[in-house]
């Protein structure tokens, strides 16, 4: 097994970013259920993502969707997250939420539309000048329900446009992140679907355009390992929407539905050098928590993060290429499992405690009272929720 302090120093550095709307009331399209204490509003939102970071240590950013999390002050939300000890990350774009958008946002055949949706874009842009965010994550529900409803190349065409624009408009180390996904809310063809569209626009646009890898959106059965080995390879992944999935974009807590996907995922990222910060790749959670309770359940993911990136750490790499190279099929994967079925709890355990933490962060959320505190104290107000 491979050295436990090299895989605690890189899981001292890994950094998990959490969804603001992770926080908001959510649900699916037959009910969204209320919870108490939900956030009223973006600062709210903030402090429950510096609640989970102060019990894990490892989450010290909070991603923004907008309008969700549109204020008017942005300098004054950046201070309040320095102020809880966590930062501004990566500004996710919504062009799916207008009236105007039903028949797509950037590729809409209406340029009115079109405008209104990079207008949008652009004003992310801005918002990212004052959050000093590095990341604009770019998901388009664009899409037709019905063969012959519109003309798939004018789209792409429509799209390459809108994407360039957004793209001349960044500068300095701000990055273009586009989000694909195989279907929904479009049905019969979506915009940007799957990797290797991503891809092709990111090829396209320059050095600092780069694929997000929502492990929700693809068919069932997908490699999803190797999709990420081959943008690792190419110098093209640049973001995670971690989430886990029983059938279709189920947003559940990352690493309930399939623990080991999640390490063959982690382990593609640590042997291409992925895990080391110059990498580049942000480790986002995308998830929302319509059951159970909304803080404990991101303290969860992150704890799942953590224990998939631990197994991928303790996989004795020499072992591995040797078993490889000597065409040692079963010892190969041998070297695999062992990492994979050891219990890295009591690493990690360790390893809070070295940090200053509690070894155990669900039970010292549960102990903490903060709970109880924000569902006393949030009353009256409008609770935020997914798409408010
Ligand atoms: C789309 O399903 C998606 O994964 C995109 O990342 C959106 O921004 C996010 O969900 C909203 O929850
Ligand atoms: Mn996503």
């Amino acid at each position: 097994m491979a050295g436990r302090e090299a895989a605690k120093n890189a899981l001292r550095a890994q950094e998990i970013e959490l969804p603001s709307w992770a926080f908001g009331n959510s649900g699916t399209r037959f009910k969204v259920f209320a919870q108490q204490g939900v956030p009223r509003d973006p600062f709210e939102k903030i402090a429950d993502a510096a609640r989970v970071h102060a019990h894990t240590g490892v989450a010290p950013s909070v991603a923004l969707h907008i309008p969700w999390d549109a204020v008017d002050d942005y300098g004054a939300l950046g201070r309040a997250a320095a102020d809880a000890g966590i930062r501004l990350g990566t500004v996710n774009a919504n062009v799916f939420q207008d009236d105007d958008y039903r028949l797509g946002s950037v590729t809409n055949p209406d340029p009115a539309v079109r405008r209104k949706a990079l207008d949008h874009l652009f004003a992310c842009v801005d918002i990212m000048d004052r959050t000093g965010s590095r990341d604009l994550k770019l998901w388009f529900s664009d899409g037709t329900n019905y063969p012959g409803q519109d003309d798939i190349r004018a789209r792409q065409d429509r799209l390459a446009e809108a994407l360039a624009a957004v793209y001349e408009r960044l500068s300095g180390e701000q990055r273009l992140i586009l989000e694909y996904k195989l279907f929904e809310p479009a049905f019969y063809t979506t915009d940007v679907p799957d990797w290797g569209t991503a891809y092709a626009h990111c090829l396209r646009l320059g050095e600092r355009a780069k694929v997000c890898v929502d492990t929700g959106h693809h068919a069932p059965g997908t490699n999803i390992e190797f999709i990420v080995a081959f943008l690792l390879r190419e110098g093209k992944l640049g973001a995670f929407d971690f989430n886990s999935r029983f059938y279709a974009d189920d947003d559940l807590i990352v690493g309930a539905a399939d623990p080991f996907q999640l390490f063959r995922i982690l382990f593609e990222v640590r042997t291409a050098g992925g895990l080391a910060a110059e990498a580049g790749i942000a480790f986002m959670l995308d998830q929302c928590h319509n059951i159970e309770p909304k803080i404990p359940g991101q303290i969860r993911s992150v704890m799942n993060v953590q224990e998939a990136t631990a197994k991928a750490l303790l996989v004795d790499t020499d072992a591995l290429a040797a078993a490889q190279a000597a065409g040692d099929v079963l010892g190969a994967n041998g070297v695999l499992m062992d990492a994979y079925n050891t219990d890295v709890r009591p690493l990690l355990a360790e390893l809070r405690e070295e940090m200053g933490l509690d070894p155990d962060p669900m039970a010292a959320y549960a102990r903490s009272g903060y709970g109880e505190r924000i569902a006393a104290e949030r009353v009256g107000g409008r609770q935020a929720g997914w798409g408010a």
